[in-house]
């Protein structure tokens, strides 16, 4: 199975990050969003979003990286996606909790926008503005994460096992690393981030983000 990825992405480190911990055999194909490899028509034929990642297993084609994770996960048969009705469910529950409200605001609304040049609003005050409302929204959503879905004894997201969830919801937080988010006010989050941190895995795939953060220190960010 072919990945077109970058190790930039924060979409395509979930994937590859569940396939490293896992030793789900993927090829890697870079596209280099840093040149507008993705833009081009080569790679837009095959995926017209022009975004990464994308998963290439013979003649079939899938993206959006929770439903790839899904995919590889049931392929191998991990028990990071549990069959059981409700296991799963839950599992779903916090995928989609992540993709659709904490990324939204966190990653969209405070991340990008002080980072990525085409994420910029067109003025001073809708920028300031945007990051306001993104910050708020986000200290709700950490609140709920810290509180209620992780709570002091959970291990991991979805009980004492690792699942899709872990994998997807710590990059969505990981990218707050490029900011300087230290997240000090939800001790449950950073717990469970250390025990993501510490898969044997995290650091190789985390070396470009890892170095793109350390090329930001210094800069002024409003950080959670
Ligand atoms: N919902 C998609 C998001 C994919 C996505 O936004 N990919 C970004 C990298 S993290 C991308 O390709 N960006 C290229 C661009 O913005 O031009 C997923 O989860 O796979």
């Amino acid at each position: 199975m072919k990945l077109y990825t970058h190790p930039g992405s924060t979409a395509g480190r979930i994937v590859q990050s569940f396939a490293a911990d896992q030793g789900v055999p993927l090829e890697c194909v870079i596209v280099d969003l840093m040149t507008g490899e993705h833009l081009q028509p080569a790679y837009a034929a095959l995926n017209p979003n022009q975004l990464v990642p994308m998963l290439v297993d013979g003649d079939f084609k899938l993206t959006e990286s929770s439903a790839i994770l899904k995919y590889l996960a049931d392929t191998v048969g991990s028990s990071a996606y549990p069959k059981e009705l409700r296991a799963r469910a839950h599992v779903n529950e916090v995928m989609d909790w992540f993709n659709s409200n904490f990324y939204r605001d966190f990653g969209y609304g405070v991340v990008y926008l002080q980072v990525f040049p085409h994420h910029v609003r067109p003025n001073a005050d809708c920028q300031a503005g945007t990051i306001a409302w993104g910050v708020e929204k986000s200290h709700r959503w950490l609140k709920v994460l810290d509180e209620s879905i992780l709570g002091p004894d959970r291990t991991y997201l979805c009980g004492a096992s690792i699942t899709l969830a872990d994998y997807l919801g710590a990059e969505m937080i990981s990218v707050g690393d490029l900011i300087g988010c230290t997240f000090d006010a939800y001790p449950n989050v950073r717990r469970w981030m250390g025990t993501m941190r510490a898969l044997p895995t995290w650091a190789p795939v985390h070396a470009v983000l890892d170095g793109f953060a350390a090329s930001l220190r210094g800069n002024s960010y409003v950080a959670i």
